[in-house]
């Protein structure tokens, strides 16, 4: 599927009926039309005041449907090897999540998998994976590395991704996990493997452009409050942003620690600390709610949602697809259980898959609303209202859907074959 063999989507929509908050700026109306030029939103507004000069463009006529920004998946693990149905199993026989890691399940049976597969062989598994969520109307999205936990082997999920998403035609920022789970050849050598994230690995990835952001799994399965601090100063050492799986299976205060290095975002946060709200909060940092996760664990802990709202914390909603706590590929679907499991409302569950998911990724400046100069990535969707978008389980409302400028599905039939 490459971009450039989908038709363009340059011309004037017209008849949109855009989402609340669907859009950046203060306009108080909600434009009804839009044009896009070489791939990019030149302009938006009432369809009776089109400037002359976008007069002679195609016209696609949305037929009212409602239209919101295209979604940000800001979390996932989409590049693996293999898959994980059998712990599924022993988990419905009763085994926790960390007793399955202790049985050697877990993440390290997925890096078995993913260190035994070629970069073509992940590449394959991925892909249809990616195309999942393309079509509920994901435009961008995050990949992690963290299955690998070798130079080479984290070096070829990124590169992975980075092909993804060349090829596919979709704005992928690539987050290193190395710090995920620590390699059975380091077991009772957890320093010496930070030592090798830090000094080796993460300098080495980043020299070659593969790395936009910086993560770690700081949880007492994983890595220690001290050692994420760490892997923190090396990325701040290279400039790059961190963020961090945080307080999922307990308090570690790791987000208030994320905080302090100015993190984009705290993942999972079932256990967040009202101090850890506090520091997220001076510092702007996202909380990123995964519900997929929450539901998968069977877990009962709700991240307390009312708090963040008060303290103004921006919530966004993602899958965290993984082989082993979240094997969710739609984003509608994450959005209808943050409303259903944490008590969001709908217009949160819709600005945390949209505007609050870019700003989950740096990506604030150019994804999550519309905006005249932002590339044109937005989805058109035959529902009646907001709400439909998250009732629905596992049902696909018709959908036409503009990424990076390009017409990638269109259900509706809004562009002239
Ligand atoms: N938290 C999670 O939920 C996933 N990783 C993480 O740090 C689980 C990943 C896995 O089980 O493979
Ligand atoms: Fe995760």
């Amino acid at each position: 599927m490459l971009p450039i063999s989908l038709p363009g989507a340059d011309g004037v929509w017209h008849n949109l009926h855009l989402a609340p908050g669907a859009w950046a700026g203060d306009t108080a109306e909600a434009p009804t039309a839009l044009a896009v030029q070489h791939g990019q939103i030149t302009w938006m507004g009432g369809a009776q005041a089109l400037p002359a000069a976008f007069a002679g463009l195609p016209r696609f006529d949305g037929r009212g449907a409602l239209t919101t920004p295209g979604l940000v998946d800001c979390h996932t693990h989409l590049v693996y090897g293999g898959q994980r149905a059998n712990e599924f199993a022993m988990r419905l026989a009763g085994a926790s999540y960390e007793e399955v890691a202790k049985a050697g399940g877990g993440i390290v049976s997925s890096v078995k998998a993913t260190r035994a597969a070629s970069e073509d062989d992940l590449y394959a598994q991925a892909a249809p994976r990616l195309k999942q969520l393309l079509n509920d109307g994901v435009c961008a999205i995050e990949i992690k590395s963290g299955y690998g936990l070798s130079l080479a082997h984290e070096r070829k999920q990124l590169r992975v991704a980075r092909r993804l998403g060349l090829d596919h035609g979709v704005t992928v920022r690539t987050t290193f996990l190395g710090a995920h789970a620590l390699p059975p050849e380091y077991a009772g050598r957890s320093q010496d493997y930070i030592d090798l994230v830090c000094h080796e690995m993460l300098p080495a990835l980043a020299a070659e452009g593969l790395v936009d952001a910086v993560d770690v799994f700081c949880e007492r399965i994983a890595f220690s409050l001290a050692e994420t601090e760490q892997v923190f100063k090396a990325a701040q050492a290279l400039g790059l942003p961190v963020k961090l799986h945080a307080e999922q299976l307990s308090d570690m205060g790791g987000s208030a620690l994320a905080a302090r290095y100015g993190a984009l975002s705290c993942d999972h946060i079932e256990h967040l600390s009202e101090e850890g709200i506090a520091a997220m909060r001076a510092a702007g940092t996202v909380a990123v709610l995964l519900p997929g996760a929450y539901y998968t664990l069977r877990d009962t802990h709700v991240p307390p949602i009312a708090a963040l709202r008060t303290a103004g914390v921006p919530m966004a909603v993602s899958t965290d697809h993984n082989p082993g706590t979240s094997p969710a590929l739609s984003l509608l679907l994450m959005a209808n259980m943050a409303c259903t499991l944490f008590r969001l409302t709908v217009q949160e569950a819709l600005a945390g898959i949209t505007t609050h998911a870019a700003r989950a990724l740096g990506l604030q400046d150019t994804h999550g609303a519309l905006a005249m100069g932002r590339p044109a990535n937005f989805v058109l969707w035959d529902v009646a209202e907001p709400a439909e978008l998250v009732y629905w389980l596992g049902q696909q409302p018709g959908r036409t859907v503009v990424r990076q400028g390009r017409v990638a599905l269109d259900t509706l039939g809004v562009v002239p074959q």
